[in-house]
């Protein structure tokens, strides 16, 4: 057996190393995890298991015959006990030094590496995403903890000596938690958007009441269980499943701030909501996007077909960063056409424990209508040059497996050309001007990311000048607008991506998660 710490990391970029001994890892790994399946997942309150509430069962997406494990829709009394424990728990936690704080999350982030493959198998398992994205999010989540410590130290627990007014007047100006935090997780990466919110609310000294996806308290119950072990306090961080908890969360008394990612229209209601209250509190969210990319007359055709591919259909386009419409000269359109067909169709769509696969199920049947209903319309407003339709047969009659769809031909303005699908669909436009190409996907209500394929340094800077989305990258054969990773870059939502323009990772974001408080204090003079 090979050892996991000599095997390289798997990234989302580094998509060309040999990770062969990754594999032979997983395929051990992966029966032994799903014969484990099944078990009872309490929720956490106070450091205790929790079965307050309704239990539910969750299929395997992958295959409907495996259950993950029967899990708590936790009441309202329980999501109020949560909310007391980390009421109860936060001023000692803030009381610790920062460094205190931060030598226990840098535990959390060895135990987590110690326990990638766990976590990575669980996270294919509840997710139905291929190996490596699995794996590569776990590993982001592990730079993303080092990530918020190093930044929380480079900042010197963010107190800052000002001028004095008057020779005897001190200033320090200090952020401070806020109090408690709803963190409300998406199921997309249970794992690093989960941690993307905890781990910065804590380390500034909040505490958490933490709901994830109604499907994940698989990955959920292993994070929390890793902050505890790494010595987080109990009630510091409480775990609330369920469908009904997130409601229950944002209305919670008692809740300071909200810490939210999944889509538009949840994002908006818990701003919305928030601003009926009696004062306004911070709600931090990252709401999806319809990710634009540009394939210009000047770029290198393989590497955009291959980017253009993997990042609309990488995790079956279950990402806020997907590409769901590609611009494309008219000079190159054909050309470019023939590279994306050629790439997709070689694509394995599968079981997402098979070494072989990039293609997984979706994730509900709520997203199969989604995707058929936009099937339809882009055979009748368009044209489907390839996919539309739902696998049959085999493990494909046990899950919701979807052919990866392309689109050409839509009237500017169609919904498939705004609305976020989050499904491996892409529409393909028709462009003579590239700067009236990126105007047009400028004009929908998101801004989170952006792609463009472009050797000539004008069209280059063309982009870089006018794209409105807080992500942008260029020429990446990994993924034309997906795959951010702490350190390397920034992930701030524009627009109806987010709400305050401050990406995750950047030296913005820490922040965020606490508010200012200027200290006066007149010394007698000597
Ligand atoms: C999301 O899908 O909600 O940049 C975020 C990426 C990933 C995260 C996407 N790091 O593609």
């Amino acid at each position: 057996m090979p050892l996991a710490e000599a095997l390289p990391r798997v990234t989302y970029s580094n998509v060309r190393e040999n990770f062969a001994g990754v594999h032979k890892l997983l395929d051990g790994y992966i029966p032994e995890f799903v014969a484990g399946l099944g078990k009872t997942i309490p929720n956490v309150i106070d450091g205790r298991e929790d079965r307050d509430g309704t239990s539910y069962t969750v299929p395997a997406p992958f295959d409907d015959k495996v259950q993950l494990g029967t899990f708590f829709d936790a009441s309202a009394g329980a999501v109020a006990r949560a909310v007391a424990a980390a009421r109860k728990a936060q001023p000692g936690w803030y009381g610790l030094h920062w460094s205190v704080r931060l030598s226990i999350l840098r535990r959390a982030a060895t135990i987590l590496e110690a326990r990638k493959f766990e976590l990575g198998v669980a996270n294919l398992l509840e997710v139905g995403k291929s190996r490596l994205e699995a794996m590569g999010e776990v590993e982001e989540a592990v730079d993303m903890i080092r990530h918020f410590c190093a930044d929380f130290e480079k900042n010197q627990g963010f107190e800052t000596t000002l001028s004095r007014a008057t020779p005897n007047e001190r200033t320090v100006t200090v952020l401070k938690p806020y109090g408690v935090f709803g963190v409300i997780a998406p199921f997309n990466f249970p794992v690093a958007l989960s941690f993307k919110m905890i781990i910065p609310s804590i380390v500034s000294g909040n505490a958490v009441v933490y709901k994830p996806s109604p499907g994940a308290g698989l990955t959920a119950s292993l994070l929390v269980k890793i902050l505890a072990d790494a010595g987080v306090p109990a009630g510091v961080v409480n775990m609330v499943c369920g469908e009904k908890a997130g409601p229950l969360v944002a209305a919670a008394k008692g809740i300071d701030a909200i810490a939210f990612t999944g889509s538009h229209d949840v994002g908006m209601s818990i701003f919305r909501q928030f601003a009926q209250g009696p004062y306004m509190r911070p709600v931090i969210v990252e709401m999806g996007g319809k990710n634009p990319v540009y394939v210009t007359k000047s770029a290198d055709l393989d590497v955009a077909a291959e980017g253009v591919a993997r990042s609309a259909f990488g995790l079956q386009g279950q990402k806020c960063s997907a590409a769901e419409v590609a611009y494309i000269d008219r000079k190159v359109y054909d050309a470019f056409v023939e590279k994306l067909l050629a790439f997709t169709k070689k694509l394995v769509i599968g079981d997402p424990r098979e070494s072989g696969t990039f293609i997984g199920p979706i994730i509900s049947k709520d997203a199969l209508d989604t995707y058929l209903k936009a099937a339809a319309a882009a055979a009748k407003d368009g044209k489907v040059l390839h996919g539309g339709k739902r696998l049959s047969g085999g493990i494909f009659d046990r899950g919701l497996y979807v052919e990866p769809t392309i689109v050409a031909g839509l009237p500017a303005g169609h919904h498939l050309l705004t609305d976020e699908l989050f499904l491996p669909f892409i529409a393909l436009m028709l462009y003579d001007n590239l700067g009236a190409a990126i105007d047009a996907g400028n004009s929908v209500k998101y801004g989170l990311t952006a792609g463009a394929y472009a050797e000539d340094k004008a069209e280059l800077q063309m982009f870089l000048d006018r794209a409105e989305a807080g992500v942008l990258y260029a020429n990446r054969a990994s993924g034309a607008t997906t795959g951010a990773w702490p350190t390397y870059q920034t992930f701030a939502g524009w627009k109806g991506s987010g709400v305050s323009g401050k990406g995750g990772f950047g030296p913005y974001d820490l922040p965020q998660f606490m508010r200012e408080q200027s200290h006066t204090i007149m010394e007698k003079s000597r």
